[in-house]
């Protein structure tokens, strides 16, 4: 493991430094529209999405300035993501990576266009990548796809209806686990496959997906068993907010078996890969064992 945290710190360093270049070239008016969508975009985070785009790139032999644009629009869209989950309308957080929330910071509505501002301009990066041939149309495509009404708008409307349904069911918490957290997981490896023409496009698909399923049900196990310090948000609220999770459904014992066989799963779907994935399979175990 400490060759993969070395490994992950050189990736995060990698995409911060193209990010903090293409925050210092963005220089917004009025000044409130530059600093709401910079103090979130700027907070840190774990650069997941970032990370996996760059390591599935390394798998594949794709040169990283191939990706970085695309990363980069990901995390955008990743942002933009947080800051409307965070507000009074949707689950109503004061506090993320650690910091107050954008809206606690700027006011609700600077919240709302600083969301908004980061996923238009995550739509123009793609775009702009696009003019380089029909793999990057085709990878912006699936990453649109993945963030937008049959992806993570999907699985974020799905979670705000079924919020303190009575009942539950195993159907629904895999629509909202599939789309509000695995499509934006799914996006960064898919899409280095597709600029690679397709190269071991159902590996990598299945792999994401199962990754992202095991990104949820340990963010669930998480909001239960973690920490403010760890985690940089409040915990427990699943619970006082009547949310769909595994937890719910499940019970924590069977969430964290089930949290160690989706691991497996991930790491059986890379084995059709001739080529060094293990960086993605431990990837698979780090967010298994992740505390924030
Ligand atoms: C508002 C359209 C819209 C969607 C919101 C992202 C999201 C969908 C909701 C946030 C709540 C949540 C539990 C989402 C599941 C995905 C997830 C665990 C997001 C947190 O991502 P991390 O852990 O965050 O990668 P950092 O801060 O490390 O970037």
């Amino acid at each position: 493991m400490a060759d993969f945290s070395k490994k992950y710190g050189e990736y995060l360093d990698e995409f911060n430094s193209y990010l903090n270049k293409f925050c210092s070239q963005l220089k917004l008016q009025p000044q409130i529209l530059d600093e709401s969508l910079k103090y979130s975009l700027l907070l840190g985070g774990k650069r997941v999405r970032p990370v996996l785009a760059l390591a599935t790139a390394d798998l594949l032999g794709l040169a990283h300035e191939e990706i970085l644009d695309f990363a980069l629009a990901i995390e955008l869209i990743h942002t933009y993501s947080l800051i409307h989950d965070d507000l009074p309308a949707m689950d109503n957080d004061d506090f993320r990576r650690g910091k107050p929330t954008n809206h606690k910071v700027f006011g609700e509505g600077n919240a709302v266009l600083a969301g908004d501002g980061l996923l238009n301009t995550a739509y123009s990066t793609l775009i702009k990548a696009c003019y380089k041939g029909k793999n990057y149309v085709s990878a912006a495509e699936f990453i649109c796809a993945c963030a937008g009404v049959e992806g993570m708008i999907a699985g974020q409307s799905a979670d705000l209806l079924h919020e303190n349904d009575i009942s539950v069911n195993e159907s629904v918490l895999n629509f909202i686990y599939e789309n509000k957290t695995s499509k934006l997981i799914m996006a960064p490896v898919v899409s280095a496959s597709i600029l690679c023409g397709g190269k071991y496009f159902s590996e990598l698909k299945w792999y994401a997906r199962t990754l992202g399923y095991l990104f949820q049900l340990t963010d669930d196990i998480l909001d239960v068993e973690g920490s403010f310090s760890d985690l940089g948000k409040s915990v427990g609220k699943d619970k006082t907010e009547g949310k769909y999770t595994a937890v719910r459904l499940f019970g924590l014992e069977e969430s964290k078996l089930r949290a160690d066989m989706t691991c497996e799963s991930c790491k059986k779907y890379l084995e059709g890969i001739k080529g060094d994935f293990s960086f993605l399979a431990d990837f698979a175990d780090y967010v298994k064992s992740r505390k924030k």
